[in-house]
């Protein structure tokens, strides 16, 4: 099994444990992890003194997930039940021990480095297992790190994933009922999430409450049920498995069912890995979208750094009104902001056209695909007449080839969507913006008796700033407008159809009419067979089609809702800022000198990736 050298050290500041590029460099990416993290709380307070509550709380939620640009695969169950070695299968070496004995301590996260990318194999080797973090070590939520190389073509290589192998969760609360604090928070840090239950005793209760718990969490990342030592049960495996996906698809309606690896006699790669990688690689998405949350997390910050200047620009402009015309001007803001809000009921139908759009799209592709995919399995039996692989033409041939059907049709999807969604996100925004008003709406304001209410030179240059950042944004994709959630949503709409599924959905109905169908006449035959290719495959799109557009339907309902709470949030900062009194002027002012100070500290954060 150890195929490849694995070496253990504690990361940290404490540990002294560094040696070797590697080391140096993961210490660099923790320090600006670091950096990012202190930064986005100092912009969540700051978000917090302007009243910006809700930009605060969405820093502060988006926090924790943007902890590192590595997709996070995280492994939990209950004792014995495999967890370890399935983690060490999944790498191609062994990292963490594995063992009949309950392992304690606490969760090891193991981290695949590649050669070319670091020291030499062996240097900066530090720790042997066993050993507790350095005191004050502040390894990400008490997390022990492994490091471990792995070839560069390697699955955790072209992945950049990471895992983490958990203890039995029995011990996690030290009592009876599930500790789902810890759950949460381990849950919460991971891209995915896959609970191994053990073939012979699968789906205990205590697991199906934890699944169902785990499904039920708001911002829960995709979670797969693997069903490990299958080899253990031999025939029975299939009608376990039946069960499982049975109960799963009550308990977590999204989540996938796979079967666990079984080990090849020598020290070959177990039979069924390469499966298992590929779905909890798709799953876990590539790394591009992990960098890409990092991405969004900054430019959140930046947007609301301009955000709080912005406002307190508007505040200082105001703050020099006259009394009444300050009153008035209230007034007029008040009410832009009313007729904004009845926009929004325009704007939530305009969306709804948008979405009826994308789905229409992705209906008249897979009627496309299904017909071509239909055609060339009736090709492919035609050519398999009266051969010993007729009769089980619907097993060996059109369930997998549907399958994979479907998954081009996935990446389809995905393309589709993705760009659907940014350009409706960019419509969106522009049909936002051109609703906030700038200093224009004031511009009729007279002061009793003064001509207009505030000499020109004496405006902040806010509406300028307001059209310069306009400008800005409408060349670039201002991905802070793109709820944090909306990545890991739109993952979530492609949740991969295996085969499997695609076999349910074929079903004991569609081979039971094959088989009639062989008893008859040659042509009559062939005739009856590929009706009902045609039927497995338009049952199988059609599924693919249904999951797909409930799942827009949400993607779509949580872009406007978080679109609409930005946009409330702009109108209630400003409106503050509207009424700001004079003897605020010192807050507004210091308001407006921390949001530039951190502003430039995002953009240098920023600057480097925009570069990449
Ligand atoms: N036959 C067989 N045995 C397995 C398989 N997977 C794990 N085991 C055995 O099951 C025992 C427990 O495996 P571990 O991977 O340590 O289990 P774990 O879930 O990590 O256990 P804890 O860390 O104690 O919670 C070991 O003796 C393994 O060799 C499998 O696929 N087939
Ligand atoms: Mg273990």
């Amino acid at each position: 099994m150890a195929s490849w050298p694995c070496r253990e050290y504690l990361t940290g500041w404490g540990g002294g444990a560094v040696a070797g590029t590697e080391e140096q460099e993961q210490e660099q990416e923790h320090e600006r992890e670091l950096r990012q993290a202190e930064l986005a709380e100092q912009v969540a307070l700051l978000a917090d003194r302007a009243g910006a509550d809700s930009a605060a709380s969405l820093i502060r939620r988006t926090a924790r997930r943007a902890e590192s640009p590595r997709a996070r695969i995280c492994v939990i169950g209950g004792s014995n039940v495999g967890k370890s070695r399935l983690v060490n299968e999944l790498v191609g070496a062994a990292c963490v021990p594995v063992s009949v004995h309950p392992t304690g301590g606490p969760p090891v996260l193991v981290r695949p480095y590649t050669a070319g990318s670091g020291g030499p194999a062996g240097s900066g080797h530090a720790t042997g297992p066993g050993e507790t973090p350095a005191p004050g070590d502040p390894e990400p939520a008490g997390l022990r790190t492994v490091r471990v190389e792995v070839p560069s073509g390697s699955w955790a290589a072209r992945t950049g994933v990471e895992l983490v192998d958990t203890p039995g969760w029995e011990g996690w609360s030290g009592v009876r009922q599930p500790d789902t604090a810890a759950l949460a928070r381990i849950v919460g840090d991971c891209d995915v999430v896959v609970v191994a239950t053990e073939a012979r005793r699968a789906m205990l209760a205590t697991e199906q409450a934890r699944i169902k718990a785990l499904a039920a969490a708001p911002h829960s990342p995709p979670l797969a049920v693997v069903v490990t030592k299958p080899a253990e049960v031999e025939d029975e495996a299939p009608d376990i498995l039946r069960r499982v996906s049975h109960l799963v698809s009550v308990l977590a309606p999204e989540a996938l069912v796979l079967t666990g690896p079984v080990p090849a006699p020598g020290a070959g790669e177990p039979d069924g890995i390469d499966p298992l990688r590929a779905v909890l690689g798709h799953l876990a998405g590539i790394r591009l979208r992990r960098a890409l949350r990092t991405f969004r997390r900054l430019h959140l910050l930046a947007a609301t750094c301009a955000l709080v200047d912005e406002a307190a620009g508007r505040a200082l402009a105001d703050v020099h009104r006259p009394d009444p015309v300050r009153t008035r001007a209230a007034q007029i803001w008040h009410t832009a902001h009313e007729s904004a809000r009845f926009h929004w009921i325009v704007l939530s139908a305009d969306a709804g056209d948008w979405r009826a759009t994308l789905v229409q799209t992705i209906a008249a592709e897979a009627r496309g695909r299904r017909a071509a995919t239909a055609r060339e399995l009736a090709a492919r039996f035609s050519a398999m007449l009266e051969t010993p692989e007729e009769q089980h033409f619907i097993r060996l041939h059109a369930i997998p080839y549907t399958a994979e059907a479907l998954q081009h049709f996935e990446a389809w999807i995905t393309e589709a969507v993705d760009r659907a969604l940014e350009e409706d996100v960019r419509r969106l925004r522009a049909a936002l913006l051109r609703n906030r008003p700038g200093e224009e709406l004031f511009q009729g304001l007279a002061a009793p008796g003064a001509g207009r209410v505030v000499p020109a030179a004496a405006l902040p240059p806010v509406a300028e700033e307001a059209a310069a950042a306009e400008s800005r944004n409408a060349t670039g994709w201002d991905a802070s407008w793109l709820p944090e959630f909306v990545g890991t949503a739109i993952e979530s709409v492609l949740t991969p159809m295996s085969a499997e599924v695609v076999g349910q959905i074929a079903g004991a109905a569609g081979t039971a009419l094959v088989t009639e169908a062989l008893e008859h006449g040659q042509a009559e035959r062939r005739e009856r067979v590929i009706d009902d290719l045609e039927r497995i495959v338009e049952a199988a799109f059609t599924e693919q089609v249904a999951r797909t557009e409930a799942r827009i339907g949400q993607v779509y309902d949580r872009l406007l809702g978080q679109a609409q709470e930005r946009d409330e949030q702009w109108w209630r900062l400003h409106t503050t800022a509207v009424a700001a009194q004079p003897e605020s002027l010192d807050h507004w002012r210091s308001l407006r000198s921390t949001a530039r100070t951190l502003s430039r500290a995002v953009h240098a954060h920023l600057s480097p990736l925009e570069g990449a």
